[in-house]
Order: structure tokens, then sequence, then C-alpha cells
């Protein structure tokens, strides 16, 4: 399995990646993980409100790389609504992303769903998360 990425500090001279469409998930399509692999390093706990994340994504051999396009969305299913900010997804050294603002705008159960593509292979990443 791949670590889980640590902080570290972040290279100046930021590219915002253009963040690909949203698609909605076809219910009852079997979910489909994808080839690459989506590491995510965020802070305990989280907070209700602006938080950041790191992002790391890496082939199906395990190499970092840099992804034509990544997205983050955020979603709470039980209210059926998504975040007020649409995160920005920033690269940095390693490579990776850094995230923000991941904002959980109300407290309870929110869903995060990372989507990144590389050529033909794409990762999906989803993580269930607590806002007190
Ligand atoms: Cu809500």
């Amino acid at each position: 399995m791949w670590p889980t990425i640590h902080t570290r500090s972040i290279g100046a001279g930021t590219v915002v990646v253009a963040l690909a469409s949203c698609q909605a998930s076809a219910g009852g399509e079997p979910f489909d993980p994808g080839t690459l692999a989506i590491a995510v390093d965020m802070p305990e706990p989280l907070v209700k409100g602006r938080n950041r994340m790191f992002l790391e994504v890496a082939s199906a051999e395990g190499t970092p790389i840099v992804a034509d396009t990544i997205e983050m969305e955020l979603y709470m299913p039980a209210h059926g609504h998504g975040s007020t900010e649409t995160p920005q997804l920033t690269p940095v050294e390693g490579p990776g992303y850094l995230a923000e603002p991941v904002t959980f705008q109300m407290s309870g159960a929110w869903e995060i769903t990372i989507t990144a593509v590389s050529g033909d292979e794409f990762g999906v990443e989803v993580i269930d998360v607590e806002i007190e």
C-alpha cells in the first residue's frame, strides 16, 4: 500500500489546475475506483468551515504523477448539497496538490470525492468524514 503523505513545505509559484466538469454518479452502477491511487493527508480533526488538505496521485505502479485533471467534490448526503466553496487544487512539489478551501459549512457527515485523470487512466477516491 501507499504510505500516508506527511505535511511538507509548499512550493511557491502555484498554478491552479483546471477542474473537470462535475460528473453526476449514475445510481446503481458498480463503483470503479480506477487504476490511479490517490492519497489524502488531512488535518485531525477537520473543522467546520475552511480546511486544507494535501493530495498525491500515483500511477498503478506506485510512481507519483502530475494528473492531467484532478478535482475534489464535497457532498453532504443527508441534506443533498455540496460545499459553498469549490476547492482549488494547486500543484506542489512532490508532486502533489494543495487543496483549499475545503469548506464544510455544516456539522455532520460529509463525503469527499477526488477524481484524477492521466492519459487513459483514472482514479477515484471517496472518503467519509464527520464534522463536529
Ligand atoms: Cu447540510
